[in-house]
């Protein structure tokens, strides 16, 4: 390594010396990815120092650190965020450009790493960003799939996945340790034995195994100098191949071993609320918890230390119900391997885990027949059952021996089919069970898990979710960063509730003109991404109008498709003048799991709107819609900053949090939306008169659930919705053709479990609203400067201050 690359000469020295030395090619023959691979490994090589550094600490002064455990990481680009976080990023634009190279064209080739679903996902990806900034100890720990989520294309308006190969290039920003590779046992049977003392001793003889091999991955602090680190493990065969069958001349039977095993780590899986119980599944989630714990206990503890007091050292987080496989795997390293008495290493076990929900919907939940878990992991299901034994031991020593609710709580559920609750697993095991967000983790207590509440209430507690500010405001907007920066400072980037300082310039009408400015250029900036990514045009002068998400029939993104063919409708049929309607465009983004029939309907009906209203003369222009494929983070951060109206429409009770809400309102778009997840916190602190509510409240939904709701009732009583719904019945956005929206259309009317048009009247209501709103410009503009201001509380600095005081116990490392 040259002199450190902190001027922009230096930086130019070490960027040519990555090109030639790496990349082997001189500037003028260079292509725009070694330009890039070049680019990376400059900032790389600076952020090296610092993450051998940050080692070197841990190592010498231990703290108790965050393993957190998720099977998603949803991380975005990195480029942009190494560069922000090591203070180059002005740097290496001026250095590029004395190169004669566009940094943006560097930073488009990046292929995002999409290791997650949706909310889950990004939520670990924010939180570890947070961790590092806030010198927190902490190793990520996941999966290092070889596809991630799939890319997204319509195909006649429907959702055609195409496999996401982010790997075909190479990633410039992990470094694989194939010599630190761990081994993972799988299948067989376990055997018991008794000692000289009497005691019973169980072994675990497996009868297949891969080999893990972990990634790591840079989690650079903000301008701190800290490096955390991700490991994500990917599967390999642990033998090359069968030799012997390799000799016996079938090459194909030899290397299927090998195939299988990798097979582990190929693909994340698309579905995000109904589990598939696959037995590949399973293999994931056992296959990186393994990896991870070893990886802890036997690399990161110093040779002899007491495991007794494991929980000094560590805490690992449960994202979900997807890593809990972890419990029963501490168990039997202590048990079996290191000669624990149950109840001691139980003890044990229980301060090292804490558990997080993230849902609220009854098929989300993971089960796993007891079948696929005896068959995959025999020993861990005989450690599963001794903790259930013990744990309704405990349940029938509190509540006397009640055996219904021994029943409702065992671990085992009997009914369709012998399984393993996970969530009850986790909620056992955990020293703290949190919800995300207030709502939630109310309604965890009130109707998921009540039983365990009320028999350990102490364990429950909320931690409302964050995202992180360095990411979705300081390098995703980047004009409105400069904007506050100017006004009150460069502070707020790592203490987000600074933005309070920015509420009296709500008032200031220079600022208000400003502010308008730089929505402007972001909407121009997108208007640009759109073109060039999908062929589509924008009116810059709309109100943008923002629904992105993932598909869910719970999100009710029908329901914003009601709005749009009302407002069509309306127009066509004469009884709305485009001239008195506020120029909108619609922006939808959303991927359906493959398998999600309604959900992949309902991306087809939103195409098929979009293209007659959108090529309709009568709407004048006035509405528009526009759908871009594949809704990734890369777009999220050129879309979010851009839009004017978010929309957070979920049926209240239904979504857990919600963390897009939390962007669009840290970037100045006002939200129409339910009493649901964050959303009610949204509304408390930014003030009543700046969002715009709508729907029910989630007690009213319980209230109509139970007396039975009749979706008819809506349709008859409606002229308004009536009409929307006819005109899509009657085949005006499918070619004539009544039968392709005839699914949709027969669920609004017969059963609509989300109550879609039970809020419907509502939210056209809330949605008038918006559009008066929107025509005072100034009013919009002070609404929108105090959403900025007083969202610093959806900070996820903030979320990990919560989870360090109420769950994780540890400290900064300063
Ligand atoms: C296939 C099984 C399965 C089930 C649930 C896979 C993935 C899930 C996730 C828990 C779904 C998810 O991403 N939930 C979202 O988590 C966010 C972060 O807490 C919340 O903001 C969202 O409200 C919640 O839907």
């Amino acid at each position: 390594m040259g002199t450190p690359p902190v001027t922009v000469d230096g930086f130019v020295r070490e960027f040519l010396h990555e090109l030639n030395s790496n990349q082997g090619v001189s500037l003028s023959n260079s292509s725009v990815n070694d330009q890039y691979m070049a680019l990376a490994s400059t900032v790389r090589n600076y952020l090296m120092a610092r993450w051998l550094e940050t080692e070197r600490l841990q190592r010498e002064n231990p703290h108790k650190t965050v393993g957190y455990l998720s099977a998603e990481y949803l991380l975005g680009r990195q480029l942009g965020n190494d560069l922000l976080s090591s203070g180059l990023i002005d740097i290496a634009e001026e250095a590029l450009n004395q190169c004669g190279i566009d940094f943006a064209v560097l930073r488009a080739q990046e292929v995002e790493p999409g290791l997650g679903n949706g909310g889950l996902g990004r939520l670990a990806a924010c939180f570890i960003d947070s961790l590092a900034t806030m010198n927190v100890p902490c190793i990520g720990y996941g999966i290092r799939y070889e596809y991630g989520i799939f890319r997204q294309t319509f195909v006649d308006g429907r959702q055609v996945e195409q496999p996401d190969s982010w790997l075909s290039l190479g990633s410039p920003w992990e470094f694989a340790h194939p010599e630190h590779g761990v081994q993972v046992n799988f299948g067989g049977h376990t055997e018991k034995t008794v000692d000289e003392n009497g005691n019973e001793k169980t072994t675990w003889v497996p009868d297949w195994n891969v080999l893990g091999v972990p990634y790591n991955y840079m989690v650079p602090g903000y301008l701190n100098g800290r490096v955390n680190t991700l490991r994500l493990w990917s599967a390999q065969a642990t033998k090359a191949f069968d030799l012997q069958i390799f000799n016996s001349g079938d090459y194909a039977d030899a290397v299927r071993a090998q195939t299988f095993a990798e097979n582990i780590s190929k693909v994340l899986y698309p579905e995000d609320s109904t589990p598939q119980g696959k037995e590949l599944r399973l293999q994931q989630q056992y296959f990186f918890v393994a990896c991870s714990l070893h990886d802890f206990i036997a690399n990161q503890l110093e040779e002899g230390f007491d495991l007794h007091k494991l929980d000094e050292r560590i805490i690992f987080q449960l994202n979900d119900t997807h890593p809990v496989i972890a419990v029963p795997e501490l168990m039997r390293i202590l048990v079996d391997e290191q000669g624990f008495g149950f109840d001691e290493a139980w003890e044990v076990t229980q301060k090292c885990f804490a558990y997080t929900c993230h849902t609220l919907l009854p098929e989300a939940l993971e089960v796993w027949p007891v079948s696929l878990l005896g068959r995959l992991l025999p020993r861990h299901l005989e450690l599963i059952y001794q903790i259930n034994d013990a744990f309704l031991e405990d349940v029938r020593a509190k509540f006397g021996n009640d055996e219904m609710r021994v029943r409702r709580m065992s671990i085992i559920a009997e009914h369709p089919e012998r399984s393993v609750r996970m969530a009850y697993l986790a909620t056992v095991a955990g020293s703290k069970v949190n919800g995300v967000a207030a709502l939630h983790s109310q309604l965890l207590r009130d109707k998921v898990l009540p039983d365990f509440n009320e028999m350990w209430p102490m364990k429950f507690t909320n931690v409302t979710n964050g995202i992180t500010p360095r990411r979705f405001i300081r390098l995703a907007n980047r004009s409105l960063s400069t904007l506050i920066s100017d006004s009150i400072g460069k502070g707020w980037v790592n203490d987000l509730e600074r933005l309070r300082e920015l509420e009296p310039y709500a008032e200031d009408a220079e600022f208000r003109k400003a502010f308008r400015e730089v929505k402007a250029f972001n909407k121009e900036r997108l208007a640009r991404t759109l073109e060039q990514r999908d062929g589509i045009q924008i009116d810059q002068n709309h109100m943008l109008d923002v629904m992105v998400k993932r598909l869910h029939e719970y999100k009710r993104q029908s329901l914003k498709v009601l709005h749009v063919v009302t407002l069509y409708n309306e127009i066509i049929s004469g009884r709305l003048d485009p001239a008195d309607v506020q120029g909108r465009t619609v922006v939808f983004g959303a991927k359906a799991a493959p398998g999600y029939k309604m959900a992949k309907d309902t991306i087809h009906l939103i195409n098929k709107v979009a293209e007659v209203v959108n090529a309709d003369e009568r709407v004048q222009g006035k509405l528009h819609v526009a759908f871009p494929a594949n809704y990734n983070v890369t777009l999220a951060e050129k879309l979010i900053p851009a839009a004017d109206l978010s929309e957070q429409i979920s049926l209240a009770g239904m979504e857990a949090s919600g963390t897009g809400n939390m962007k669009f309102a840290l970037n100045g778009a006002l939200t129409i939306g339910t009493d649901d997840g964050a959303n009610v916190e949204i509304r408390e602190h930014v003030g009543d008169e700046n969002f715009f509510l709508f729907g029910m409240t989630e007690p009213e939904v319980a209230d109509l659930g139970a007396k039975g709701y009749n979706p008819g009732s809506h349709y008859e009583g409606d002229e308004r919705l009536k009409g929307a719904i006819d005109l899509i019945a009657s085949g005006a956005f499918s070619d004539g053709d009544r039968r392709v929206f005839e699914p949709i259309v027969s669920n609004w009317l017969t059963s609509d479990r989300f109550m879609a048009l039970a809020d419907y009247a509502s939210y056209m209501d809330a949605q008038a609203k918006v559009e008066a709103s929107y025509a005072d410009e100034d009013a919009w503009t002070k609404s929108a400067i105090l959403n900025i201001a007083r969202s610093g509380f959806f900070s996820s600095d903030r979320s990990m201050k919560d989870y360090i005081r109420e769950i994780w116990h540890t400290m900064p490392v300063l």
